[in-house]
C-alpha cells in the first residue's frame, strides 16, 4: 500500500493525480503544513517527512520525500502504467532528462518570473527565454514534452505550468499543453480528492 501525505494546493496535489494516473491503491493521509504565503498552518507532528513539508510517501515501509525523487519512483514501480520508459529503453535518457529540466531550469524560471526578479538580471532574462523556447520546440512536436506519449514528466512540468502560467508570456502552445494536462480524466479526479481532503483537514 502506498500512504501519501498530503496537504491540499500544494506540491502534494500533483502526486494525487500521478497516482490517479498510475492506477493503483492509495491512500492519502491529510497532514497541517506551514503556509509561509498567509503565515498559517503548523507542522504536524504525524508527518514523516523530515522537514514536515509535503509531499511524502510511504511504500512498503521505505519513506520518499521530494517530489522529483518520488515522481521517479511511483512511475518506476508501477511499469504497467506506462508513464516511464524504463532502464535500457532509448528514450529513457530524454526523460531523465525532461525530470531534471524541470527541478532545475523550470522551477528556477517559474519562481524568477513571479516574483520579479527577471527584470533586475540579464542571466535571469535568458534562462528564463531558453525555459520557455524548450517548451515550445517540444510542444510543436508533439501533445506533451516526450511527443505524444505522457509521462510522469509531464506531471510535474504540467503542474509547474498551471500553478505559475503567468510567470510566462501568453502563448498557445503552453496554454494548450496546460488545457490538456488539466483535462485528463485522472487530474480531474485529483482536483476532487484534494478538495475533498481540504475539507477533512478542515473538520
Ligand atoms: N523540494 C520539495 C519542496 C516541498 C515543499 O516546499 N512543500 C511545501 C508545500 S508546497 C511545504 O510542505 N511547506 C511547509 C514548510 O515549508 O514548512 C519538493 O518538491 O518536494
Amino acid at each position: 500500500m502506498i500512504t501519501l501525505f498530503h496537504a491540499p494546493q500544494s506540491r502534494s496535489s500533483r502526486i494525487v493525480w500521478l497516482l490517479e494516473e498510475l492506477s493503483v491503491p492509495y491512500e492519502i493521509q491529510p497532514v497541517s503544513i506551514f503556509r509561509p504565503m498567509t503565515g498559517e498552518g503548523l507542522p504536524d507532528p504525524a508527518n514523516p517527512h523530515p522537514d514536515k513539508r509535503v509531499p511524502a510517501i510511504l511504500h512498503d515501509g521505505a519513506l520518499i520525500t521530494e517530489s522529483v525523487a518520488i515522481v521517479l519512483y511511483l512511475a518506476d514501480a508501477i511499469p504497467a502504467a506506462g508513464l516511464a520508459p524504463a532502464p535500457g529503453d532509448p528514450r529513457r535518457g530524454e526523460y531523465l532528462t525532461w525530470i531534471a529540466w524541470y527541478a532545475t531550469e523550470l522551477e528556477q524560471a517559474l519562481f524568477a518570473g513571479l516574483s520579479g526578479a527577471l527584470a533586475e538580471s540579464p542571466q535571469k532574462q535568458r534562462d528564463h527565454g531558453a525555459v520557455v523556447e524548450r517548451l515550445r520546440s517540444a510542444l510543436a512536436r508533439g501533445h506533451y514534452v516526450m511527443g505524444d506519449a505522457f509521462t510522469s514528466a509531464d506531471v510535474l512540468i504540467g503542474s509547474a505550468l498551471e500553478f505559475g502560467r503567468h510567470a510566462f508570456p501568453a502563448d498557445e502552445l503552453l496554454d494548450a499543453y496546460v488545457e490538456r494536462c488539466r483535462s485528463r480524466p485522472a487530474a480531474i479526479r485529483g482536483v476532487v480528492l484534494d478538495d475533498k481532503s481540504g475539507l477533512q483537514a478542515a473538520a
